[in-house]
């Protein structure tokens, strides 16, 4: 595996499992594989989650880490081409990759959709340019419209804590009080799609997701028969990507309704379902107070495992220097 984008980017999912299994073992077997490599970590959008847990995973395998958050000490980006550079943006990316790209082995990018102009999103500009001038591997730290390390790490924690073979989850929207971008939910659907599950995805009506992603799923409307009998509930907000019939409301919020909160009336309906959500999260918009600190929240172990995701991800990219 050269750049580590999507869920396409592995081949075989049971072995990816299967080592990532292997790496909680013992999170140390292959400190000395990153010896003398460099990642380099560039963010455009706030992290908590993704910058540990990614700087942890390379410092196991033994790499050397910068950081460098491009809205804090950098120079502001201009990132249109063929623009004359007269306003407050001092460097272009087209210089900027490069050069960043120089000082490392593997550049990690977090680029955040601008909700705006879905075409630019969702053919990922940003993360394609990194593609295209660093010359290095590029790992996805959240791009645009996938989030793939997050995925992952859900895929590791559903196969830690699921009794059934076949388990179901339910990806639910929930409120939010800003619009945000639909990268955990797509990719949410892109890698449970390629596991032994049934997957439901319910939301509001305007809610429907970029059908590439979510051909393995079930779309179901009734909040209350989607939650029946499941074995993970998956809560996240996004904002609307407005399909074909609608393209303008992209980026939009079609829905404050704060009856789609995961409450414990909603859980009753599961199979004492676990409880599932990227983070951060907002209590008592999101989810209730109630649920998250309850015993069937996993919501730490699943942002723990983010270790795990990526250092088996960085691993592989390693292998293939
Ligand atoms: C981001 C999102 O929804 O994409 C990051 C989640 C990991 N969330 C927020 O901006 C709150
Ligand atoms: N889940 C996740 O990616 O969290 P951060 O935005 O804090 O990195």
């Amino acid at each position: 595996m050269k750049h580590f984008i999507s869920a396409d980017c592995i081949t075989n999912m049971t072995y990816a499992l299967n080592e990532a299994k292997e790496i909680k073992k013992n999170r140390f077997a292959y400190s000395t594989l990153g010896r003398n490599r460099t990642l380099l970590m560039v963010f455009f959008n706030s992290s908590l989650r993704t910058r540990l847990s990614t700087q942890k995973a390379a410092m196991n395998l033994g790499m050397n880490v910068m950081i460098l958050d491009i809205n804090n000490g950098a120079w502001k980006l201009e990132t249109e081409k063929g623009v004359i550079m007269d306003s407050d943006k001092a460097e272009h990316i087209l210089e900027a990759i490069p050069v960043m790209s120089s000082y490392c082995d593997i550049i990690a990018v977090r680029s955040f959709a601008g909700l705006t102009d879905r075409s630019k999103d969702y053919n990922e500009e940003i993360l394609d340019m990194f593609i295209r001038y660093s010359g290095k591997p590029v790992l996805n730290m959240e791009s645009a419209t996938l989030h793939p390390l997050q995925s992952f790490a859900d895929l590791i924690t559903i196969e830690e804590y699921r009794k059934k073979r076949h388990p179901k989850i339910v990806l639910t929207w929930a409120p939010h009080p800003r619009p945000l971008p639909q990268a955990v939910a797509n990719s949410f659907a892109q890698w449970t799609g390629r596991y032994d599950a049934e997957l439901v995805i319910t939301h509001p009506e305007g809610y429907e997701l970029d059908g590439k992603y979510t051909a393995n799923a079930t779309i179901e409307y009734d909040r209350e028969k989607a939650f029946e009998g499941a074995d993970f509930v998956y809560a996240k907000n996004w904002s609307a990507y407005g399909g074909t019939d609608n393209p303008e409301n992209y980026g939009k919020i079609l829905s404050e309704d704060r009856t789609w909160t995961v409450d414990s009336r909603i859980m009753s309906l599961t199979d004492n379902a676990y409880f599932m959500h990227c983070l951060p999260v907002r209590r008592n918009m999101i989810v209730t107070d109630e649920v998250i600190d309850s015993p069937r929240s996993i919501v730490i172990q699943e942002a723990a495992n983010r270790e795990i995701s990526a250092q088996t991800v960085l691993k592989m990219m390693l292998e293939e220097l």
